[in-house]
């Protein structure tokens, strides 16, 4: 049975947000979601810093033992949730074990790897108010990169029956948390088909039920939708591009 859980979830519909309310649907405990509007600069006001200082999505406060505990950055929030939440391990290894240390091994690859890169990629080639050639390559190339790696561990944990997954034959909050960027490559104009491997595990993983619903809080999963004509993709890209350029101005101003 699932624990009792009191958890808030602070997010909104981006990957680094759906890594989390995933990994919440994933367990199949109680949480209640509240949208930050990033669009709005909600994770700007002085409550929300109390919470997250970095001042991003996504975050959490658990409050199931009474005293409130807030967790921030990705890696970090998924690996608590796991320890606290999933003692049967039906998502992550017990503690200490050969593949617990893999597990944080890919995930902190990705933290570090795919999305910065990728987040650039689509700085570059969907918000910024010049297209810079240069800039568009070095992100796209870099992302293409990472993804070879991902697929190449797959392919190689297939070939010795570790099944299509990144660590220890199973599903895990490794392959959540680079499914998270993987399921919004055509957002940063990067195809998946040339890594096949890559794509069969994204098409699995994006099957599953709780995935399904956890991309789709705290807010309607759109993008893929937004992309189906180029108006729609362009109206997208707009509605973001006017909130990173408001807040690179802001943060410029502070930081001169
Ligand atoms: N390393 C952080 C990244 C968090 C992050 O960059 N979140 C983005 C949304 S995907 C955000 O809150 N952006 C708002 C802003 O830049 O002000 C994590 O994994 O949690």
């Amino acid at each position: 049975m699932a624990p009792n859980t009191d958890i808030d979830l602070y997010s909104d519909g981006t990957p680094n947000g759906h890594k989390i309310s995933c990994t919440l649907e994933e367990l199949g405990i109680k949480y209640t979601a509240h949208h930050i509007d990033i669009s709005k600069n909600t994770q700007k006001e002085e409550w929300f810093l109390k919470i997250n200082p970095n001042g991003r999505i996504p975050a959490i406060v658990d409050k199931t033992s009474g005293k409130p505990k807030r967790r921030f950055e990705g890696a970090s929030i998924q690996l608590y949730l796991c320890e606290k939440y999933d003692k049967k391990h039906q998502i992550s290894f017990p503690y200490d074990s050969d593949e617990y240390w893999e597990m944080v091994e890919w995930m902190v690859w990705m933290q570090s790897g795919i999305g910065p890169m990728q987040g650039q990629a689509n700085h570059f080639y969907r918000y910024a108010p010049e297209k810079i050639d240069y800039a568009i390559k070095r992100y796209h190339t870099e992302t293409k990169r990472l993804y070879q790696v991902l697929n190449d561990r797959l392919a190689s944990q297939q070939s010795s029956d570790q099944g299509l997954w990144i660590v220890g034959g199973k599903f895990t909050i490794a392959d959540l948390s680079c499914f998270s960027w993987v399921n919004w490559a055509e957002w940063a104009g990067v195809e998946t088909q040339p890594f096949p491997e890559l794509q069969k595990w994204l098409e699995t993983i994006q099957q599953r039920p709780a995935i399904d619903k956890g991309v789709n809080v705290p807010v309607k999963f759109e993008m893929k939708e937004k992309m189906k004509s180029k108006e729609s993709a362009e109206e997208f890209a707009q509605h973001h591009s006017k909130w990173v350029m408001q807040g690179m101005k802001e943060d410029q101003e502070k930081h001169q």
